[in-house]
């Protein structure tokens, strides 16, 4: 049943970061319980506000540092506990990192994201990731790391380096966290997103639908991300990509309108945020990626690889966005795509 009374008033929705406020689970599931094409509207009214251009932003991922992950993450294919045939591998080399780095701005991408299976970074490793960053940023793309949880001086270090965005996911609800991951709690994700922000770096940080949870955990991860003070400049939303031997292979697969509810809660309760149509997109059809732009999507991660799962053919991509006449964000201009020109989000 729609209670339209629980829902803000769009005159009442915040604009811009430093309009944050707190988002109940209660005000979030009624988003969720609107009529789908209500809730289409108002996200795309929304994301055309903060938008006008509606751009979507291309980011590309690489693995600086493969498997082996002593953390129990149920969804993760890269947990060394996991006989997911994922090899654990070393710190790549430098040289490797600026190779993929300049393809992927060749083929069009603002955004490289470098990722580690780590639990965290040991002092050397931080070390090493700063050079790769400084390279990375030399060439004129935006910078994010994921490195798994960090300290505010090791934050500030990075982004010394020349990071501008550091990736920490939330992934889901705090109710179904513990279904899905042990070996580090809420509060610990929690604490290095605030080390992040304290170090001046850029926020990004979203999480996993698709792992079994119910709508209200669903809206417990977006009420949890919209309420962060201020809410994160990227949101990915990623629907769990099932890889054999994780616990979490043979999760009942959601429907594809839900996740295209979730798309539309984020980009309502985060209006200024670029929120990334994240891994597991090549399970849905074109329609339905189609559906996630209007719900606000402006994002996408690019690129064949996402860290050891497969994503959908760069050229599928490209041939997808120009049918639906999407432009991309600045193609090989240093500053990304200028996105959220809001003061606080820029
Ligand atoms: N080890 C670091 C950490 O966990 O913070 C960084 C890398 S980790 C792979 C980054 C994120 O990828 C996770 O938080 C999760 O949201 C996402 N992810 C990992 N495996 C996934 C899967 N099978 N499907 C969807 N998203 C996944
Ligand atoms: C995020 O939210 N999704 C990306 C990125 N941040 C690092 C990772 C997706 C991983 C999918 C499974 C794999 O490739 O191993
Ligand atoms: Fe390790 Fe990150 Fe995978 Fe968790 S998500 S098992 S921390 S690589």
């Amino acid at each position: 049943m729609n209670d339209m009374s629980r829902v803000p008033a769009p005159s009442h929705f915040p604009h811009s970061a430093t309009d944050t406020q707190d988002w109940s689970v209660e005000a979030v599931v009624a988003l969720y319980e609107l009529p789908f094409n209500d809730l289409l509207l108002r996200a795309q009214q929304i994301h055309r506000e903060n938008f006008p251009d509606a751009d979507v932003e291309l980011a590309t991922l690489l693995s600086i540092k493969t498997g082996g992950c002593p953390e129990d993450c149920a969804y993760c294919p890269q947990a060394a506990r996991y006989h997911t045939g994922v090899v654990a591998g070393k710190l790549i080399p430098l040289e490797e990192v600026v190779a993929a780095a300049k393809a992927a701005k060749q083929n069009g991408a603002t955004r490289f994201c470098m990722g580690a299976a780590w639990r965290e970074p040991k002092e050397r490793e931080v070390e090493k990731v700063e050079t790769m960053i400084s390279a990375v940023k030399s060439l004129g793309l935006e910078t994010c790391a994921t490195l798994g949880m960090l300290k505010e001086e090791q934050a500030q270090r990075l982004k010394q380096a020349g990071l501008d965005y550091y990736n920490h996911n939330l992934d889901s609800s705090p109710d179904f966290y513990p279904e899905i991951i042990t070996t580090r709690d809420y509060q610990d994700r929690l604490d290095t997103i605030k080390n992040v922000r304290q170090a001046g770096l850029k926020v990004c940080c979203g999480g996993i639908v698709g792992m079994g949870e119910s709508r209200l955990q669903r809206a417990g991860l977006i009420a949890q991300l919209a309420s962060l003070d201020p809410y994160p400049e990227s949101v990915p939303i990623n629907h769990l990509v099932q890889v054999p031997g994780t616990p979490l292979d043979g999760a009942t697969p959601l429907d594809p309108l839900e996740f295209v509810r979730t798309i539309a809660v984020a980009r309502i309760t985060m209006p200024t945020a670029r929120v990334r149509l994240s891994a597991g997109r090549q399970d849905f059809s074109e329609a339905v990626q189609a559906l996630c732009f209007m719900a606000g999507a402006n994002s996408i991660f690019y690129g064949e690889k996402l860290l050891t799962a497969c994503n959908q053919e760069a050229a599928a991509d490209r041939a997808l966005l120009a049918k639906l006449g999407l432009k991309t964000c600045g193609a090989g201009d240093a500053t990304g795509c200028g996105d959220c020109s809001s003061a606080t989000h820029a």
